[in-house]
C-alpha cells in the first residue's frame, strides 16, 4: 500500500497543532505547558532548516554558476531573474493598492477600536522594537544595502544566517572567479560543491522527516499565544483584503505557470506544497529555502543551473506576498487614521514598497519592519507610527504566515520561467529514496 505522501502528514500535523492549540487555551496553565514543552520542537526544527540553508546556498550556487561554463549564460539568467522579480512585485503592490482603495476597510474600523488597539499595542515591545529597527535603516544612507551586500568576512557572512545577500554575493564572485580559471583547474573544487551539494540535499530529506510534528508544535505554539478573537474581527476586513490580495497572487502564478510553461498550475502546486506548509508554520522565506530548492529542482524539473542561483536570491530579494500586505497596511492605516494620499504617495508606494520588500529580511516579522519606510516615504507623522503599526500588529502573525507562502510560490514561479526560457525545465527527476521519503 503506498504511504501517505509527505504534504498531508504536514497538513494532518498543522491541523492537530491548532486543534491541540485551541485545547490548551481552555486551561490556564495550557500556554506556559505548549511554550515549555511543545514550542521548543518547532524552534528545533527551523535551527535545523536554517543551519542548511548557508552550505546549501554555497554549494548549489556554486555548482550552478560552474555548470554553465560560460559567464554569458549567467548574465543571462541573473538578468532575466532580476527582472521578472521586478514585475511580479510591481504587480503586486498594484494589486494591493487596488483592493485597499476598492474596500476601504480604515474607514470602516470604529473610534473606539483605534483606541482599544492604541491602548493595548502602541507602546507593546514587539512594536518599539520594529520602529527602533526600521529607523536604522532609514538613517542609513541610500546605498547602504549595496555596501552590506559585501561581506568584510566570507566565514562570519555565512554564520549569520540572516546576511544570505552576503553569502549570494561572496558565492556568485566564487562561482564566476572557477569558470574564468577554466574547467581544468576548478575540477576539484567543482568536484567538491557537486558532492556537498548532493549531501546537503539528503541533509533536507532527513529533516523533513520530523516536519509533520515539527509543524504541529509551531501551530500550537501560534494558536495559544494569538491574541483575544473580538480584536482579530475588528481587523477583519483589513485582514481579508491583504488574504484577497494574497490568493489573486496565486492566481496570477498560476495563469504564468499554465500559459508560458505549459505545466498543469494544479500539479506545479501540488508539488510546491510541502515548501507552502512549511512557509507558513515558519513564517520565514529563509527557513523554507532549503525545502523550496528541494522541491523545485527534484519534484518540479527546474535544472539546479537556474534554480541554484534564482531561488536564493529570490529568498532574500523577491518578496510579492510581503510587498502586497505593506502596501495595504500602509494605506490602511493612513485611511484609519484620516491621513490623506494623494494619487502620487500612491505611487511612491510603489517604489517604496518596492524597495522595501527588496530590503525585508527572509525572517518572521521582517515585512513588518520595513512597513515603517513605507509609511516615512509618504510623511507620515514619526509620532504616529506606534498607532499606526499597532493597529496592526495583532493580526500581524497569521498574515506573516499567509505572505510568506506566496513569497515562497512567486520564487518558484519565476525560478519556472526562467528555466523554460533557457530551456532547462525538464520533467521532474525523482531519485528513488525521493519516492519513499514522499511515501514515507
Ligand atoms: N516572514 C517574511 C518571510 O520570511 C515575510 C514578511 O515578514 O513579510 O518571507
Amino acid at each position: 500500500m503506498k504511504k501517505m505522501a509527505l504534504h498531508w502528514k504536514i497538513l494532518i500535523g498543522m491541523v492537530l497543532g491548532i486543534l491541540f492549540g485551541l485545547l490548551m487555551t481552555s486551561f490556564d496553565w495550557g500556554q506556559g505547558f505548549v511554550s515549555d514543552w511543545i514550542k521548543p520542537i518547532g524552534s528545533i526544527f527551523v535551527k535545523l532548516l536554517k543551519l542548511i540553508a548557508v552550505p546549501l546556498i554555497l554549494a548549489s550556487l556554486v555548482k550552478g554558476i560552474s555548470d554553465l561554463k560560460d559567464i554569458s549564460k549567467f548574465k543571462n539568467i541573473g538578468l532575466k531573474t532580476i527582472s521578472i522579480y521586478i514585475g511580479t512585485t510591481v504587480i503586486a503592490i498594484s494589486i494591493g493598492l487596488l483592493l485597499v482603495n476598492v474596500v476601504q476597510p480604515g474607514n470602516g474600523i470604529s473610534e473606539e477600536t483605534i483606541t482599544k488597539l492604541t491602548n493595548t499595542y502602541a507602546n507593546n515591545s514587539g512594536v518599539q522594537a520594529k520602529i527602533a529597527e526600521a529607523s536604522k535603516q532609514i538613517s542609513s544612507g541610500p546605498l547602504q544595502f549595496l555596501e552590506d551586500m559585501v561581506p568584510d568576512n566570507a566565514m562570519k557572512a555565512m554564520s549569520e544566517n540572516k546576511l544570505m545577500l552576503q553569502v549570494i554575493f561572496f558565492t556568485i564572485f566564487l562561482g564566476i572567479s572557477m569558470l574564468l580559471i577554466g574547467e581544468e583547474r576548478a575540477k576539484p573544487l567543482k568536484d567538491f560543491f557537486d558532492s556537498m551539494n548532493d549531501v546537503v540535499l539528503k541533509m533536507v530529506d532527513l529533516i523533513m522527516l520530523s516536519a509533520p510534528i515539527a509543524v504541529f508544535a509551531l501551530l500550537a505554539n501560534v494558536v495559544v499565544s494569538s491574541d483575544d478573537p473580538d480584536i482579530l474581527i475588528a481587523l477583519l476586513w483589513y485582514a481579508l483584503t491583504v488574504v484577497g490580495g494574497l490568493l489573486l497572487m496565486i492566481v496570477f502564478y498560476c495563469i504564468l505557470v499554465g500559459v508560458i510553461t505549459k505545466k498543469n498550475p494544479f500539479w506545479f502546486l501540488k508539488e510546491l506544497s510541502p515548501a507552502q506548509l512549511l512557509a507558513f508554520s515558519t513564517s520565514s522565506s529563509a527557513a523554507t529555502l532549503p525545502v523550496t530548492m528541494e522541491r523545485v529542482e527534484e519534484h518540479i524539473g527546474v535544472d539546479k543551473e537556474v534554480s541554484s542561483f534564482v531561488l536564493p536570491v529570490g529568498a532574500t530579494i523577491n518578496m510579492d506576498g510581503t510587498s502586497l500586505y505593506q502596501a495595504v497596511a500602509a494605506v490602511f492605516i493612513a485611511q484609519a487614521l484620516s491621513f490623506d494620499l494623494t494619487f502620487a504617495d500612491q505611487l511612491t508606494i510603489i517604489l517604496t514598497a518596492l524597495l522595501a520588500s527588496i530590503g525585508s529580511a527572509a525572517v518572521p516579522g521582517a515585512g513588518m519592519v520595513m512597513l515603517v519606510i513605507v509609511l516615512e516615504s509618504v510623511g507620515f507623522p514619526p509620532e504616529k507610527l506606534a498607532i499606526g503599526l499597532a493597529l496592526i500588529f495583532a493580526v500581524d502573525r497569521p498574515l506573516d504566515m499567509l505572505r510568506t507562502v506566496i513569497n515562497v510560490t512567486g520564487d518558484a514561479t519565476v525560478s519556472m520561467l526562467v528555466a523554460k526560457s533557457v530551456g532547462k525545465l525538464g520533467d521532474p527527476h525523482v531519485e528513488e529514496w525521493d519516492d519513499n521519503y514522499d511515501a514515507v
